[in-house]
């Protein structure tokens, strides 16, 4: 090849055997929908990708079937970088949720593929280990606080180290995040996974008052520090739903009780706000479960005006992408926190723990537990052994898919909840 030819394109490199045979999109309901892309190479070398967008879910699988699987045949599965740059750039049509999601997908079933061919575990292409196991944060919840000290301890003995803390607000209904009483605990019949969109032909209406929240929010941190002592970190998650100034007197308000994050204070529309929030907290911040792209968090990390990130794989572009943001992170002593709860799927929880578990500066890791039809369907491999999460040793990511028992669940339409005021029923961020 001289100079000036160009780089071949990705269908002419490559082993004859190293080429993608076959693209499938796959979407099954065992509890919740989750879309999967499944590549399989000329030699027979499978590859999963998790593409699940909770509550637009066939939007993906369209994208993804309609758009994206027909350009991947005869590609070259090792050309991981440049099948990233061909999807991104090639689509004209940038960033957002349901691109970002499609790439996501192409990228981790790549690196799947080739870690695989390597015959090693997905993290020893990113670097190796850089520690025991990632240590994972768990959902308690409750009502009120005799219900939520019950799922604090439910966590406890389940081995968490790390917990979020959401409660029931007096006067409001049914709040985001908050188990109703009967599934306040965790793992066998009173698993919680209150989050997942639920089936129905229109969205649950829930109920919100910020003057209330921001009343009651420090006497339950209060409370728990009494109960469970100054040292188990906890976290707390504002979903979106405060004004700068009112995010700020939160933090200001948690201070005296050692917040390990406060998350997501303001909508992701605007994150430079959070300018105002740091001004007058020293609570640390996190943001990113909603952001898919790196320049979403230029601002924030050259000004340091968040502490975690918490991006996950399956939304912000796939295991390239969020390594690049980690790594432009890491200038920052920003660390890694990422989005785990049941709708990204048991491929995109892996892809996460064996980035995780190389990262120089990864912090925490949420872990909501999937339900068990749901590892009957992607037979995952990672272990979660006292508080910290291990991605395992497979070849690869270290997850199956099983036809059989993904066909006994077939799609069910699902939406997440919409938030309306208490005070007038207007809409507001949920
Ligand atoms: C939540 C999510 O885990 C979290 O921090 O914010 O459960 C979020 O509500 C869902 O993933 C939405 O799909
Ligand atoms: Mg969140």
């Amino acid at each position: 090849m001289t100079a000036t030819q160009l780089v071949p394109p990705a269908t002419e490199t490559g082993d004859a055997g190293t080429r993608i045979a076959s693209a499938e999109v796959l979407v099954t309901s065992p509890g919740r929908n989750f879309v999967t892309l499944r590549l399989r190479t000329e030699d027979g070398v499978v590859g999963l990708g998790d593409a699940t967008v909770n509550g637009r879910e066939l939007a993906v699988a369209s994208y993804l079937a309609d758009h994206v699987t027909p350009l991947l045949i005869g590609r070259d599965a090792h050309a991981i970088e440049d099948t990233w740059q061909y999807l991104y750039r090639g689509a004209y049509w940038r960033r957002g949720p349901i691109t970002m999601a499609a790439i996501a997908a192409v990228d981790t079933a790549l690196w799947d593929i080739k870690a695989k061919l390597a015959g090693l575990p997905l993290y020893q292409l990113l670097g190796g280990r850089s520690r025991r196991g990632c240590l994972a944060y768990g959902h308690a919840s409750g009502a009120d606080l005799p219900e939520l000290f019950d799922s604090v301890r439910a966590h406890l003995e389940q081995g968490y180290r790390a917990i979020r803390i959401q409660t029931g607000i007096p006067g409001l209904g049914s709040v985001y995040g908050v188990a109703s009483s009967a599934h306040a605990g965790v793992g066998g019949g009173t698993r919680y996974d209150h989050e997942p969109a639920r089936r129905s032909d229109v969205p649950v209406e829930e109920e919100w008052d910020t003057r209330a929240y921001l009343r009651h929010a420090p006497r339950v941190f209060e409370a728990v520090r009494a109960e469970f002592g100054p040292d188990l970190p906890l976290l707390h998650d504002a979903h979106h739903r405060l004004t700068p100034i009112q995010a700020a007197r939160l933090g200001k308000s948690l201070e005296p009780y050692d917040l390990f994050w406060l998350e997501d204070v303001t909508p992701a529309e605007n994150p430079a706000v959070l300018r105002r929030v740091r001004e007058h907290t020293t609570t640390p911040l996190a943001i990113g479960e909603v952001f898919n792209t790196i320049w979403d968090y230029r601002e924030l990390f050259e000004e340091q005006l968040i502490d975690y990130v918490r991006s996950p794989v399956t939304h912000a572009g796939g295991i390239t992408a969020l390594r690049r943001i980690f790594d432009y992170a890491a200038v920052y002593q920003i660390k890694s926190g990422v989005h785990g709860p049941t709708d990204v799927s048991p491929v995109g929880l892996a892809a996460a723990l064996h980035l995780g578990i190389a990262l120089p500066n990864f912090g925490i890791q949420e872990y909501m537990k999937h339900s068990a039809e749901t590892d009957e369907v992607f037979r995952p491999t990672h272990r979660f052994e006292d508080g910290l999460l291990h991605p395992g040793e497979q070849p690869g990511l270290g997850v199956e898919y099983d036809d059989e028992v993904a066909d006994a669940h077939p799609y069910a339409r699902a939406y997440l909840p919409v938030n309306r005021l208490s005070l007038d029923g207007a809409m507001h961020d949920w």
